[in-house]
């Protein structure tokens, strides 16, 4: 009996503390990323999404940005934006930015549809031979595969494949990451009809490399809750985030992402929810940015092991084909 009230006891601790948790007090207010002279960084490109990994092995982080060349245009593609300084003080300049080649022609993505196509992409190492791989979903088409060639670290090539090919082709297929499954591994979320449902393709990780179980959409798992599309979930660049340390215990599913503001629905926010007993709610509203259209991924920016939200978004009312890109740092260890 008093193992059972102990046992009680310590969920009704868990649960207290959980919801004691408010996701925006664990990061910093948003920054723009600059250059060592405090030039904001300006991409130039439309509805860009942003991740930052180290493409070029030196130790220092350097952003990967998928985006369109413009608002009216459906071709785009991923450059990579190599960071001069360091993690600390990262020096940030569009000059340098190395649009990615395949091994025998410039990457030209065609992702569909002009206003609401993207390229979301999402930086691991799926071979573990220690060059960076890069997996993207073009929206529309398909979820594309990109191996590096290993033969240059600062301008890279690489050879596509295709990861999978998306079930229907008429809405957009938006994209998202996180460890959905709480072991520890990088998933990768499909969100076919921008958001209507998830699917989860299951990160493997085998000594370096992480590469997913399925190989077809149609393999991943369906992840099936309730909740109305806008209220209580995300519509793209779902997340998943365990902040407040108790996800797995209490058999819930923590994530951030974008959704259209509960107040406004023609602004987009960055909000944090949990999906529990298959049902998706909004936990907090972290962000209003002002840039239009924001994508974001969560990664750890600046290395300090501490996860932190990346995201762009369009400058000007009418004119997304430029944005800027924002960190939120984070100020608590991964816990994931
Ligand atoms: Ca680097
Ligand atoms: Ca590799
Ligand atoms: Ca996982
Ligand atoms: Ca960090």
């Amino acid at each position: 009996m008093i193992l059972r009230l102990a046992t009680i006891l310590s969920i009704s601790l868990i649960s207290l503390a959980a919801a004691e948790v408010k996701p925006s007090s664990l990061f910093e207010a948003p920054v723009a990323l600059t250059s060592k002279s405090g030039d904001a960084l300006i991409t130039g490109k439309a509805q860009g999404c942003p991740y930052a990994a180290d493409y070029n092995g030196d130790g220092v982080n350097d952003l990967i940005l998928g985006a369109k060349d413009g608002m009216d245009t459906a071709k785009g593609g991923i450059w990579l934006i190599p960071n001069k300084g360091t993690n600390a003080a990262p020096d940030f300049s569009w000059s340098n930015a190395y649009k990615l080649k395949l091994e025998s022609a410039n990457l030209s993505v065609s992702c569909g549809c002009k206003s609401s196509g993207q390229v979301q992409p999402l930086a691991l190492d799926w071979n573990g031979d220690g060059w960076l791989d890069i997996v993207y979903s073009d929206t529309y088409r398909r979820t594309y595969l990109l191996v590096n060639q290993a033969t240059n670290r600062d301008q890279p090539t690489f050879k596509q494949q295709t990861f999978f090919e998306m079930e229907k082709k008429n809405h957009g297929m938006y994209a998202g990451g996180g460890d959905w499954n709480n072991d520890g591994v990088l998933d990768f979320m499909h969100m076919p009809f921008a958001g209507g449902s998830y699917k989860l393709c299951s990160g493997i990780k085998e000594g370096n490399s992480l590469s997913f179980k399925q190989t077809t959409v149609k393999q991943c798992q369906v992840l099936k809750f309730s909740g109305d599309r806008d209220k209580n979930k995300a519509r793209k660049c779902a997340w998943a985030w365990n902040y407040s340390g108790t996800a797995k215990t209490r058999n819930v599913t923590e994530y951030v992402g974008v959704m259209r503001s509960p107040e406004n629905p023609k602004q987009e926010v960055i909000a944090f929810f949990e999906i529990k007993d298959g049902h998706s709610q909004l936990i907090e509203v972290i962000h209003k940015p002002q840039a239009l259209s924001p994508l974001l991924t969560s990664c750890d920016v600046n290395g300090d092991g501490k996860m932190d939200i990346i995201f762009s978004g369009g400058l000007w009312k009418n004119q997304k084909d430029m944005t800027q890109v924002y960190v939120m740092y984070g100020k608590v260890k991964n816990i994931n």
